[in-house]
């Protein structure tokens, strides 16, 4: 197949390059670099670094995005150019303008250079749902009311500016489905950890068990944001490859927008920090949380859609977490305390 790739100098983007390109695909990665330079900008550098990975250096929301479209003719399209941290997008009014530019122009430019068979897979993300009090269903849910009943969007109670710009593209991305035809799967996608290239443990761009990892290698306590009941859907970066090819390998009709919740497990962060705290002895400190969100809260939700599919999760062990552990030790050296407490609150 013909794959863009676009956002392959990321986290999952240069995993899913070489993933999709071992399986034997044509893979073009198109990347503008910007997350590098907010990384600059907010002076934190992640851990394992290795050279750009982009065959392209283009912005999604830029006309010559439309020609690249033309020439490549691609068969799937995988999304990930966007920015991606919840806490970048609530430091003030320029990031979160820039985070929903970026974020919506993107898919939007990319809806209207797109031709309407090419399979669009869009990393979305399951912080769009919230936590409502009751069960989060895939993507849609049937609405009774009276004699009546229509199938609608799963009602969506973002917590950032960031969560809310994948709201913000999954409504857009139905309407092109409905509208003009297109096809796509949203995955909404849980909290992604493992050892790989370019790790963030900082407390902007890293995501929790990688950053209970890095603070357990450098001998800092756990830092649990508030009561620590704050409960997620999760994954291995591993699964979110499988995901991804499952959903590449088993496209959505003409006209449908299909959602997948591509999580394998929930934890709450007590859960998550007392595993790291057990596998390495590491200590656990309360913080003030420095987000609004429910620190108890009701949550339950299903992947049933992937699973189905054949997704063979690969589970958070004490051995999947000692051998991060290791690889993180590795690079002990570079590890930058200074940027792991958080700074940005909301
Ligand atoms: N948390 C802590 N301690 C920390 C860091 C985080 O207790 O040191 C808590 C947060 O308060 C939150 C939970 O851990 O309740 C998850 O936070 P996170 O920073 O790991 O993840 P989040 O900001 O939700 O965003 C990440 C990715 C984002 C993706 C999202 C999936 O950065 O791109 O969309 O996970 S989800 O959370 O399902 O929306």
């Amino acid at each position: 197949m013909k794959i863009l790739l676009l956002g392959s100098d990321g986290y999952l983007g240069y995993a899913t390059y070489h993933h999709f390109k071992k399986l034997g695909h044509d893979v073009l990665g198109v990347d503008n670099l910007s997350k590098r330079q907010r990384e600059i900008d907010c002076g934190v550098r992640p851990l394992n670094e290795r050279p750009p990975l982009v065959d392209r250096n283009l912005s999604v929301e830029h006309f010559e995005f439309t020609k690249l479209i033309e020439e490549f003719e691609p068969d799937v399209v995988i999304h990930y150019a966007e920015q991606p941290s919840a806490p970048y997008s609530m430091m003030g009014r320029m990031n979160a303008i820039e985070t929903q530019k970026t974020n919506v122009l993107g898919t939007l430019n990319l809806i209207h250079s797109i031709n309407p068979d090419t399979h669009i897979v869009k990393l979305g993300t399951m912080g769009e749902y919230g936590t409502p009090n009751i069960p989060i269903e895939e993507g849609w849910i049937t609405i009774r009311k009276g004699f009546r009943k229509d199938r609608l969007l799963f009602p969506k109670k973002a917590g950032s500016w960031y969560h809310l710009s994948k709201v913000h593209d999954s409504n857009n991305l139905e309407f092109a489905c409905r509208n003009d035809g297109l096809r796509v799967t949203d995955l909404n996608q849980g909290v992604v950890y493992g050892w790989q290239p370019r790790f963030h443990y900082d407390a902007i761009f890293g995501t929790v068990i990688n950053r209970f990892i890095a603070q357990a290698v450098a001998g800092i306590p756990l830092t649990v944001y508030g009561r620590g009941g704050q409960t997620r859907a999760y994954l291995n970066i591993e699964d979110t490859l499988q995901c991804v090819q499952l959903a590449v390998e088993n496209p959505a009709e003409r006209g449908e927008f299909r959602v997948f919740n591509q999580f394998t497990e929930v934890f709450s962060i007590n859960e998550l920090a007392e595993m790291v705290a057990r596998v390495t002895g590491a200590t656990i400190e309360k913080i003030k949380n420095p987000r609004k969100e429910l620190e108890e809260h009701y949550y339950k939700t299903k992947n049933t859609n992937l699973i189905r599919l054949g997704l063979k999760p690969k589970y958070l062990t004490d051995d999947v977490v000692a051998s991060m552990v290791e690889n993180v030790k590795r690079h002990k050296k570079d590890i930058n305390a200074t940027t792991i407490k958080p700074t940005i609150t909301w």
